[in-house]
């Protein structure tokens, strides 16, 4: 009796090392707040349903000298727009265009301000990031030559994975952990979440603009002007998928406008969130 107590206790000891040492960075979020500030509507056009946006858990796993990142959004991930048939092909999706930042210090004023130029975001001074990784549905020759012809500054620290899998609701890119710089369980993380455009406006990165009134393929409950967040969905609070990290993401993406006068203009803080 006694020799099997020891035993069970010794297997249980040894599960939950071998769960310590492959356990996935994981963030949970509310669904219901793909909303960007709290008032954000989606385009009109039907390809865009009720949930294409709303992210609902974010997984980071450790796979030796890779990192693999899943996105899972609260619908089916659907490609309406045949990103397969396009030249070169996508990667059989189309609504969505995630972007994932990562703070490898947490280091007051280390690291990039600001997010890629058409999400008009900045991140708390202690939570700048020196990586991004974009999980896009375009050609990643497409999102690469966009990158770096509209972000110059930022290119050398932004990942376009070689391949986009899609299953279910989730999208999953594999990093090497060569272009990631390594891994470790105590980086911050802030996952955004907005649309893919084709023909973005501007200098915008292949993103879709969040107007003051909604059109076919345009959100609304924005700003015209180019000091709203054009954000859907973020993490914030704890990650834990709670009720009340809806407050948090909405107070996190406030702004405000000054008309044409940018400089008078606060764009959002984003904060990243980090597990240990
Ligand atoms: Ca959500
Ligand atoms: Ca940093
Ligand atoms: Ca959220």
């Amino acid at each position: 009796m006694k020799k099997v107590a020891w035993l069970a206790a010794a297997v249980l000891m040894m599960v939950s090392a071998g769960a310590m040492a492959g356990e996935p960075v994981v963030f949970e979020d509310p669904t219901g707040d793909d909303v960007g500030p709290g008032g954000y509507k989606y385009p009109t056009a039907a390809e865009y349903k009720a949930g294409s946006f709303d992210m609902t858990k974010v997984e980071i796993s450790d796979k030796g000298d890779k990192v693999e990142i899943s996105v899972t959004m609260k619908v089916r991930i659907e490609d309406p727009w045949d990103s397969k048939k396009w030249s070169p092909p996508g990667q059989g999706f189309s609504l969505q265009f995630i972007q994932v930042y990562v703070d490898k210090d947490h280091k007051a004023g280390s690291g990039h301000k600001d997010g890629l130029p058409g999400l008009n975001i900045r991140f708390a001074e202690d939570g700048r990031w020196e990586k991004a990784v974009l999980i896009s549905p375009q050609p990643v020759s497409r999102a690469k030559m966009e990158v770096k012809m509209k972000a110059k500054d930022l290119a050398g620290d932004v990942i376009v994975p070689k391949a986009v899998s899609v299953k279910g609701k989730t999208l999953t890119v594999v990093v090497p952990k060569d272009e990631l710089g390594g891994f470790d369980r105590a980086w911050g993380w802030q996952v955004v979440v907005q649309s893919n455009e084709g023909y973005p406006d501007g200098n915008d990165v292949l993103t879709r603009d969040v107007n003051e009134i909604e059109g076919d393929h345009r959100f609304g409950g924005g700003s015209d002007w180019d000091c709203d967040p054009q954000v859907l969905d973020i993490l914030a609070g704890a990650g834990k998928g709670k009720d009340d990290e809806k407050k948090a993401q909405f107070e996190a993406l406030k702004y405000t406008c000054a008309g044409s006068d940018m400089s008078k203009a606060k764009l959002a803080e984003l904060p990243m969130l980090y597990v240990k």
